[in-house]
């Protein structure tokens, strides 16, 4: 395997090795399709070399969650030849971890990427829910002439059969809101969850099976604290209400793996790298934390 300069959270050895870890962090730099602002074949890059800042002992869980190690894997290099190709890749980097009873975390990249992350925890799981907490609808059939650009992510997912539950959402085209009436889609709007939470967390629990993997894109959250995205929608949840959701999924919820996509970071502002790798570290302490007796 190829030598890494940076693993996640600048670890010692004795915690960043594979055959120990608890964790595998899957960087995979890619953003062939994005739309508005490219720069997320950056975000892996800059969320590793925040993580080397962040506090290693976890403020809310009152753990150090480096302690069950965390291996972070060489990069999974942007296959340029089509999108099937990538996702083919990324199951590669992705089923190793997973055969090997470890938690996957991906880092975008587009949101594309989280297509290659379903398949292996298929094969090792069988049925689970898939959480998309997202700005956008992303369920049109095809965009810009594929069926594999970004905005289409959240439908390939309902295609590939998992039971769906979005939330967040506040950005979508007309035949998308007939698609989720039609198919009565467990979609939870970003207004909703601000105005409602405590309902909407319950709603979203309900409506998820016991196990989950969740993808999160960045944009889930206001532009305010989270800028550094490639389509920024206004009106995003914030840290705490963002975190209130994810903690319930955690530990009402057996999660088996999850991805932060479409970070794009903006040079010279380091504030929404930092935010993505503390979410992703928080993310592995909910996980130590709930995975007692399950
Ligand atoms: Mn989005």
């Amino acid at each position: 395997m190829k030598e890494l300069h940076i693993n996640f959270g600048a670890i010692p050895e004795r915690y960043s090795a594979w055959k120990t870890a608890r964790f595998v962090v899957i960087p995979v730099p890619y953003d062939a399709t994005t739309t508005y602002v490219s720069g997320a074949r950056n975000g892996p890059v800059a969320i590793l070399n925040a993580s080397a800042n962040i506090e290693l002992f976890d403020d809310e869980m009152k753990l150090e969650p480096y302690r069950e190690g965390i291996f972070t894997a060489p990069f999974v290099e942007a296959n340029l030849s089509s999108v099937e190709t990538m996702i083919k890749d990324i199951e590669k980097a992705v089923e190793r971890p997973v055969k090997a009873g470890k938690f996957p975390i991906i880092l975008g990249g587009e949101h594309t990427v989280t297509l290659g992350a379903l398949q292996p925890l298929r094969e090792k799981y069988g049925e689970f829910s898939v959480l998309v907490l997202d700005a956008h609808g992303d369920l049109r059939d095809e965009y810009l002439g594929t069926k594999w650009n970004h905005a289409c992510t959240t439908r390939r997912i309902f295609d590939m059969g998992f039971p769906l539950v979005q939330a967040g959402v506040r950005s979508l085209s007309e035949e998308e809101d007939r698609f989720i009436r039609r198919n009565a889609l467990k979609t939870y709007y970003a207004h909703e969850l601000k105005f409602n939470t405590k309902d909407v967390i319950n709603a979203i629990i309900a409506n998820l099976t016991e196990r989950v993997y969740v993808s999160i894109d960045l944009d889930f959250f206001d532009p305010s604290e989270m800028p550094a995205v490639g389509t920024p929608e206004p009106g995003g949840l914030d840290w705490y209400t963002g975190l209130e959701v994810l903690h319930e999924v955690f530990r009402k919820k057996e999660v088996i793996g999850f991805d932060v996509v479409e970070l794009s970071p903006i040079p010279g502002m380091v504030a929404p790298d930092f935010f993505a790798a503390k979410l992703i570290y928080r993310l592995m302490g909910y996980a130590i934390s709930y995975s007692r007796g399950k």
